[in-house]
């Protein structure tokens, strides 16, 4: 079967820093490939929407799955599947990944007879069931696990059986010297580990998991690096680092072959500070830039977003990747109940301390916690305004204001960092890069004050909406059942039988075990 794995275009707003492999899309395209289907893979990231349409008519692919993983790329792929079923009637359109897997219904809806199935969970697992079963008629797909169709629901979606079984498809990106990450130009993505064990109330990679956390092999880490050729590495996972032996493991068999490539990576304080000999032995290997998510500075706001971790454990944390000489951006989100003196309070702190801060907005995702306990208070129900670069809970402050103090707050952040000291470095980058002909990191620096702009933020929310998303209880549903939370069903850290997870229970000396218990009762506790 000839297969087009496809992924949209990048979103507004995160464009301006980066441009990232669909590393999920090219393993899933990588699984269906094993299987004997011829694949392509398009990704409009890097691609126009006349790229696409001149290959649908000219390949004419008898399948097209699209990875789904952002609320905010919705409308585009639904208007996709329409144009698509408008060129090739017959062609199956199936859409899956993180954000599809959470409103698997809502998409069909929308779709009116276009999208043939959602794929929920993990690609590698369904999609070649999926493709297996049209063999018999388009009736047989809603039997696969995990499919959602408009001829019934599939069993849940199944787990793969090990990370190591496939490689991405890396090889069926043409254009890799699109694929950046700020200094890291080019860069490729890879992934170590799969999963959190934690479970903040905005955040949806727990639920999507079901709270599981695998591992891949260092021998196969390894492998994976050396056939990477960019320099720069993206480590994709939710927390890197969790296991320090795990961490060690692949660092040694990245010694072993010779490999020398620059890293970033996102981590919690608390992993940082328990695993401290984990990231000095990986600073030795190239890691230059990390990814902390403190969320909030005061205890109120960690406490809500259940975090779990301490002001002074993020600070402590900070300053121990300082003495590193590791280059650290931090998260901070930005909630609705912000007045001017919130957002000051932001701005003073960032500019006493040396680290890149980072500010999105509280945006409740299907899939969250959150998703159940605010969206009851959406202003917005415009799929693309969920980008977190967008306020789509009501706010304190009039919208305008609240822009403005947001975007001030960006600028301040990031003249901060394109100030006099701080100029010298990135003229230097920016030649070295344009020299190895990459020219991504220049055109990064000319963009933020085109697209960071309070009056076109503004404006975003006057644009006409064609789908609208669903408001929790649209299909009745009034109370949370934190089961309903999850995509792939939850695993006791407990009871799982993988060794990576047994490997964390024993790294935290047990104390996984009440965090499990707790986080338990408050999940059950949400109204
Ligand atoms: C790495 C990452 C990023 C990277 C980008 C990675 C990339 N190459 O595109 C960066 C840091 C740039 C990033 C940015 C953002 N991210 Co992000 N990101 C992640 C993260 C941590 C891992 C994604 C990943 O690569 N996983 C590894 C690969 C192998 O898995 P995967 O892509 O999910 O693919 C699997 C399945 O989804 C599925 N699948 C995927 N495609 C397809 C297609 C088909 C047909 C099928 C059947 C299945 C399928 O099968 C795959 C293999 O099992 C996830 C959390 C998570 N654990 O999923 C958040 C996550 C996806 N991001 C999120 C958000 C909000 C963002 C941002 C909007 C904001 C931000 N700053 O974080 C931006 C926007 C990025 C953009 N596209 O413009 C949210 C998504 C929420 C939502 N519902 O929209 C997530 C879930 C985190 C969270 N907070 O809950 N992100
Ligand atoms: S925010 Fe990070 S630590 Fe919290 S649940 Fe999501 S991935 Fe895990």
């Amino acid at each position: 079967m000839k297969l087009l794995a496809l992924h949209p275009s990048a979103l507004m707003y995160s464009r301006v820093f980066l441009r990232l492999e669909p590393l999920g899309l090219e393993l899933v395209a990588e699984a269906a490939r094993a299987r004997g289907h011829e694949v392509r893979l398009l990704d409009l990231q890097a691609a126009t929407h006349r790229d696409l349409f001149r290959l649908l008519d000219q390949w004419r692919p008898d399948a097209i799955a699209v990875g789904l993983n952002y609320l905010a790329n919705v409308p585009e792929v639904i208007d996709l599947a329409k144009e698509t079923k408008r060129r090739l009637p017959q062609s199956v359109y199936a859409v899956g990944g993180h954000s599809a897997s959470f409103i698997a219904h809502e998409l069909l809806e929308h779709g009116e007879g276009a999208i043939d199935a959602v794929l929920r969970g993990e690609g590698e697992a369904c999609l070649p069931l999926l493709l297996e079963a049209l063999g018999s008629g388009r009736d047989a797909m809603a039997a696969v696990a995990g499919a959602v169709t408009p001829g019934g629901d599939g069993p849940p979606p199944v787990f793969i059986e090990s990370l190591d079984t496939l490689l991405p498809a890396r090889d069926l990106l043409p254009r890799r010297s699109k694929y950046f990450l700020g200094v890291l130009d080019p860069c490729a993505s890879i992934e170590f580990t799969r999963g959190c064990p934690w479970d903040c109330a905005f955040c949806s990679a727990w639920t999507f998991y079901g709270r599981s956390y695998r591992a891949k092999s260092p021998e196969r880490v390894g492998e994976e690096l050396a056939r990477i050729r960019e320099p720069g590495i993206f480590i994709v996972d939710d927390v890197a680092f969790i296991q320090s032996k795990h961490g060690f493991a692949i660092g040694a068999e990245i010694e072993r072959r010779g490999i020398r490539k620059e890293y970033y990576l996102e981590t919690r304080a608390d992993v940082l500070l328990r695993n401290k000999d984990v990231f000095r032995y990986w600073k030795s290997l190239g890691l230059s830039y990390m990814f902390l998510g403190l969320e909030a500075l005061d205890a109120e706001g960690l406490e809500r977003y259940r975090k779990r971790v301490t002001l002074e454990k993020s600070l402590e944390a900070l300053e121990f990747a300082r003495s590193l000489g590791i280059m650290v951006a931090v998260n901070i989100i930005a909630d609705p109940d912000w007045d001017e003196s919130r957002f000051q309070v932001i701005r003073d702190w960032a500019l006493g301390i040396p680290e890149i801060v980072n500010i999105s907005v509280n945006t409740p995702y299907p899939g969250t916690e959150t998703w159940h306990t605010e969206s009851r208070r959406l202003t917005s129900r415009d799929y693309r305004l969920f980008d977190i670069q967008h306020c789509v809970l009501s706010t304190r402050l009039p919208l305008h204001r609240f822009y403005e103090e947001l975007v001030k707050t960006q600028q301040v952040l990031n003249l901060k960092h394109m100030g006099f000291g701080a100029l010298k470095d990135t003229v230097r980058i920016a030649a070295n890069r344009l020299l190895h002909g990459q020219t991504n990191f220049v055109k990064m620096l000319w963009k933020f004050s085109s697209v960071y702009d309070p009056r076109l933020q503004l404006a975003d929310h006057r644009q006409p909406v064609a789908y609208e998303i669903h408001p929790r209880d649209h299909h009745g549903e009034t109370r949370l059942d934190p089961r309903s939370l999850y995509v792939h069903k939850a695993v006791s850290r407990l009871r799982a039988t993988d060794a990576a997870t047994e490997a964390f229970v024993a790294e935290t000396g047990g104390r996984a075990a009440p965090a499990v218990a707790e986080a338990a009762r408050d999940r059950s506790a949400v109204p």
